[in-house]
């Protein structure tokens, strides 16, 4: 290997955040060598909890993963978080309040946040993301938590590859349960109604309940649904002990692996899309591209030869 990134790696897993930033960096913008850090960095690996929050814009995600972070470093555990959302507090831009709590964060080296745009290159978000809790894994953090707007498919996709996803909810503002998008009620592990200071805090929970009682899980485990106030820290040593619980559940049902290898099968048939699609693209320039789909059309040529050629190629390439 390249001793510069033996060098590199070495000062990441000390726990110099310089060096975990610009890593970070290295392997969400595929600068050169990422592919050289993740594969060195892989094998030390593994041994982060890793935790995905997911909901609405403004249900107090942030508050949350705030309030988890205070709580965790009380039991001396290392926390990185990243936060996947333009509007969030840790990237400056935000309210007073957020970001007095942000400086907070910055004094204590135990806490490292990175947050991540949504938008941007081609896809890809899922990917940068699961690499950034690769690298932050591998730098030793105890627990890494990820937060993400809970409004799509690659927020979806985000939050699976944890291993423990909460979903949060929050009473009123056409929140209900039946207005959430499916496939995400379907992710939770833990369900979190926030702003419980507020009314309905009890409908939303019969709703959550109601919505359990149709379906059962591959595991068999019921998600648990804890109240909270965000803004107080009122729930947060009952929602980590949540978190505990289903990690114990997992543990005990002998799902550790088997969750693991799905979670991998899933981020491998990601992995090969991206990396077959970049290969094939390296058979046609974008103008190459727009001109294909131009003469298909057109009925100028058939996509599906074109599909077959296109990829044949990327084939003899790897020759
Ligand atoms: N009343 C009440 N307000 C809360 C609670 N938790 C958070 N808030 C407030 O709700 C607002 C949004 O909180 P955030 O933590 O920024 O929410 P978020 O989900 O991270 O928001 P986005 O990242 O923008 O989607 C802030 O003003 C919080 O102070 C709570 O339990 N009760
Ligand atoms: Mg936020």
């Amino acid at each position: 290997m390249n001793p510069d990134i033996q060098t590199w790696i070495d000062r990441l897993r000390s726990g110099d955040p310089r060096a975990l930033a610009r890593a970070i960096s290295t392997v969400e913008n595929r600068a050169p060598g990422w592919s050289d850090l993740l594969k060195a960095l892989f094998p030390h690996t593994g041994k982060a909890r890793v935790i995905g929050l997911t909901g609405a814009p403004g249900s107090g995600k942030s508050t949350l993963v705030d309030q988890l972070a205070k709580h965790y470093r009380k039991a001396n555990q290392t926390v990185g978080i990243i936060a996947v959302d333009p509007t969030s507090p840790y990237t400056g831009g935000a309210i007073l309040g957020d970001r007095i709590r942000m400086q907070d964060h910055y004094s204590d080296p135990g806490i490292y946040i990175r947050s991540m745009a949504t938008r941007g290159a081609l896809g890809g978000l899922a990917r940068a993301t699961a690499d950034a809790a690769t690298v932050l894994d591998a730098s030793g953090r105890d627990l890494i938590m990820i937060e993400t707007v809970g409004v799509g498919q690659d927020e979806v996709d985000i939050v699976r590859l944890a291993d423990v996803t909460i979903v949060i909810l929050v009473p009123g503002m056409g929140d209900d349960v039946q207005t959430i998008k499916a496939g995400i009620m379907e992710i939770a592990d833990v369900f979190v109604i926030n702003k419980s200071d507020r009314e309905g805090a009890e409908r939303v929970e019969r709703e959550i309940r109601a919505m359990q009682s149709l379906a059962t899980r591959n595991d068999h485990w019921t998600p648990p649904i804890v109240k909270t106030v965000a803004s107080e820290g009122v729930g947060t040593a009952e929602l980590a002990e949540a978190i505990a619980g289903y990690e114990a559940y997992l543990k005990k049902e002998n799902l550790v692996l088997k969750k693991n290898v799905e979670n991998w099968q899933e981020r491998l048939v990601e992995m090969l899309r991206d990396a077959m699609l970049e290969k094939a693209r390296a058979h046609m320039d974008g103008g190459s591209l727009e001109r294909y789909a131009a003469e298909i059309a057109e009925h100028k040529r058939d996509p599906y030869s074109l599909v077959e050629e296109i990829v044949g190629g990327a084939e003899r390439d790897a020759f």
